[in-house]
């Protein structure tokens, strides 16, 4: 009796919400429905489209129907939901995978109570590549990643198989995530070892149901790393055919491996340039070798080199003369902005430029620039305003999402119990599957169906979250870098401010001032006609529109200018004045989102709501600290006073000078 009233109370418990850990993501929903479900095929991945609905879906009937489809279409991911609430519904794809994302899609609307009948639903997404791309090395620690050790347990493999490989897939499905790249871009050379091979079978056979396709980073001098051959040149026949043996011995073991990421010649990575060949050549060396199996090649822009005066133009100058050369199963990957996933930058000019090449985007889902995980940036507006922004390619309307044929995201994923370290971090990991999908998303319909989902359908929860979470990331820019300042983190592991930072002897391009050029005329770093001319990689108008101090929007002011101290802001306000307003600005919002959060302790279990309240008190420490570090460092140069009606400084710059954390890459940051 003592044990049934135990158990009784356990359920009740969890009933209530009680072990809220956020380990089940979004996907919440009961799983005590007993629909019946019919399909006219079956496969694995149909079979799990099936049980998705039979347990969850809470009305009549449901039909799969899988349409007779030529070659194009069967890879389409498309499809239709159909019926009404009487005779029931239907799904109809071409492919298994179509069927699996319109059960999602139909069980997204029951769980969102957006169910409308009759239904009548067309989806096809954007994109067919809809990647992320896991930072994780071998050794199970994760560059910039903030939520734990890497999930994938390669020590363990391929004996072990830990559940989450699983969960990991079923929520990627769940918002259309298609493939993933499994390592680091700093690619070690042994994931091409043939026992690593046999792992990765096993994680590909498991995320292989739910659509998903396995990618790898590779090592450009692999060859000579873990065969010893005596060069990786691109053009050596040995070379060449070291990387189709690679490719075929891939192949055998997974049938639909995805193909290659590729960073070259950048941060230390070797590349074609040791040997005198280009990127291209590079690219087209690996393409050659995975063509016969379909396998594709993402090559990276992300290049840059100590010598060059803007890092910012760099990538620009290397790629668009090869324009025409890469081969067609070469995608460049392109970040969202020229410098490195700053918490605002404009769009990268490689959009659009490339006319005869494949580009795809890269955002970073990981924090590594807005609070890791500790604070609270909801990231679908940024990737709304980057993905819609208008890159003049081919006359007005030429949105970088127009110009793009893939979406990569850097993920935000570790082992930690609620996966991402941060509840609100799930938010950035599903909004990217989502605008990955469908770009034209808005970022406030994304944040809506994440939070009834996630948490509570209740709209004086609902409402006042999402707004907080709309602002979020503004907040951040207001308190780290406003006005176009950007990476003036401290070195190293880029969690707090460093605007003084200096590496004795260190690359010129990894210390702050190369970016803020703060002296006492002004601030900002020139990329005007007069400057760096970065602005000249934009198409008309934009470049003059850049380049001119009074057309320039203002949110970009110090990215493309060095403005004077006394400039005059559209307000009225002087440049020097605008930016204490708005690093004060960025204070005050984090202390609104607090005072929303606090209201929704009823509304929520206690687990998740003291989580985010504790990380919420560290962003609004943090906040300050940023507002105080900057603001008490460009007024050396600035040498005026902090506006009187803003809250003064608490901190002193020296000691802020002094603040040195331990952050490791693969840690939370703790302060
Ligand atoms: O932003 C920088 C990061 C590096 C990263 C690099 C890249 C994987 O600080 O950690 O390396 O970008 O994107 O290659």
């Amino acid at each position: 009796m003592k044990h049934l009233l135990l158990v009784c109370w356990l359920c009740c418990a969890c009933l209530q919400g009680f072990a809220e850990d956020g380990s089940r993501l979004w996907l919440r929903a009961d799983a005590t429905a007993k629909a019946v479900v019919t399909a006219n095929k079956k496969s694995p991945t149909i079979n799990i489209a099936i049980q998705e609905l039979q347990t969850q879906w809470q009305g009549n009937a449901v039909k799969l129907n899988i349409q007779n489809a030529n070659k194009n279409k069967a890879l389409n991911d498309a499809y239709t939901i159909a019926g009404d609430a009487k005779t029931g519904v239907s799904i109809s794809a071409f492919s298994d995978r179509g069927l699996l994302y319109g059960a999602y899609h139909l069980l997204r609307l029951q769980q969102t109570k957006r169910l409308v009948y009759p239904l009548n639903i067309q989806e096809s997404p954007k994109y067919n590549l809809r990647i992320l791309n896991h930072w994780d090395n071998l050794d199970g620690t994760v560059e910039r990643g903030y939520a734990g050790r890497s999930i994938w347990k390669w020590d363990e493999l391929p004996a072990v198989i830990s559940p989450r490989y699983k969960e990991y897939a079923r929520a990627n499905a769940s918002i259309g995530i298609n493939a993933a790249v499994v390592n680091n871009v700093n690619a070690s050379p042994q994931i091409l070892r043939t026992e690593m091979l046999a792992k990765v079978k096993v994680v590909a056979d498991i995320l292989r149901p739910y659509g998903i396709r396995v990618f790898l980073s590779v090592n450009f001098s692999s060859p000579t790393i873990l065969s010893g051959l005596p060069t990786s040149d691109p053009l050596d026949a040995a070379v060449q055919q070291w990387w189709r043996n690679k490719a075929n011995e891939i192949y055998k073991l997974i049938p639909d491996f995805g193909g290659f990421l590729v960073k070259a010649n950048s941060e230390g990575q070797p590349g074609p340039q040791d040997f005198g060949r280009t990127h291209a050549q590079g690219a087209n060396m690996l393409a050659d070798a995975l063509k016969t199996h379909k396998g594709i090649v993402m090559w990276r822009a992300f290049v840059y080199s100590p010598s060059n005066d803007d890092r910012a133009g760099q990538a620009y100058m290397e790629f668009v003369p090869l324009d025409g050369q890469f081969r067609d199963n070469v995608i460049i990957q392109v970040k969202n902005g020229p410098i490195d996933f700053q918490p605002r930058e404009p769009f990268s000019p490689l959009f659009g430029a490339m006319k005869k090449t494949d580009v795809m985007a890269e955002v970073q889902i990981t924090q590594e620039y807005l609070g890791h995980a500790n604070h609270l940036a909801f990231l679908a507006p940024m990737w709304e305003e980057f993905l819609n922004s208008d890159t003049y390619s081919n006359g007005k309307n030429s949105l970088v999402a127009g110009t793009i044929t893939a979406m990569s995201g850097v993920a935000n994923i570790g082992d930690e119990t609620n996966w991402n370290g941060h509840h609100f971090a799930q938010a950035n990991w599903y909004a990217f599957g989502r605008l990955a999908w469908n770009p034209q998303l808005r970022a406030d319909e994304i944040a809506d169906e994440w939070l009834r989902q996630t948490f509570s359908q209740d709209a004086d929860f609902v409402e006042p979250v999402k707004k907080m979470m709309l602002q979020s990331w503004d907040a951040v820019v207001h308190y780290m870098m406003p006005l176009g300042l950007h990476h003036i983190f401290a070195v190293g592991h880029h969690y707090g401010p460093e605007p003084w930072g200096v590496i004795p002897g260190g690359r010129p391009d990894w210390q702050p001032w190369y970016f803020h050029n703060a002296d006492t005329l002004g601030v900002g770093f020139d990329r005007t006609a007069a400057g760096s001319n970065a602005v000249s990689q934009y198409f008309v108008p934009l470049r003059q529109t850049f380049n001119d101090i009074n057309t320039c929007p203002e949110n970009l002011l110090l990215w493309f200018h060095h403005a004077p101290w006394n400039h005059a802001m559209h307000n009225g306000r002087s440049l020097w004045q605008e930016l204490c307003y708005q690093y004060d600005e960025g204070v005050q919002q984090v202390r609104e989102f607090q005072k929303v959060w606090d209201q929704q302790a009823a509304a929520i279990d206690a687990e998740r709501f003291e989580h985010v309240q504790s990380r919420l008190k560290i962003q609004s420490r943090d906040a300050v600290w940023w507002k105080d570090a900057c603001l008490l460092y460009f007024q050396e140069f600035a040498r005026q006073p902090i506006p009187y009606d803003i809250e003064r400084p608490v901190h002193n710059l020296e000691d802020l000078k002094r603040v040195k954390l331990e952050i490791s890459n693969h840690e939370n940051a703790k302060r």
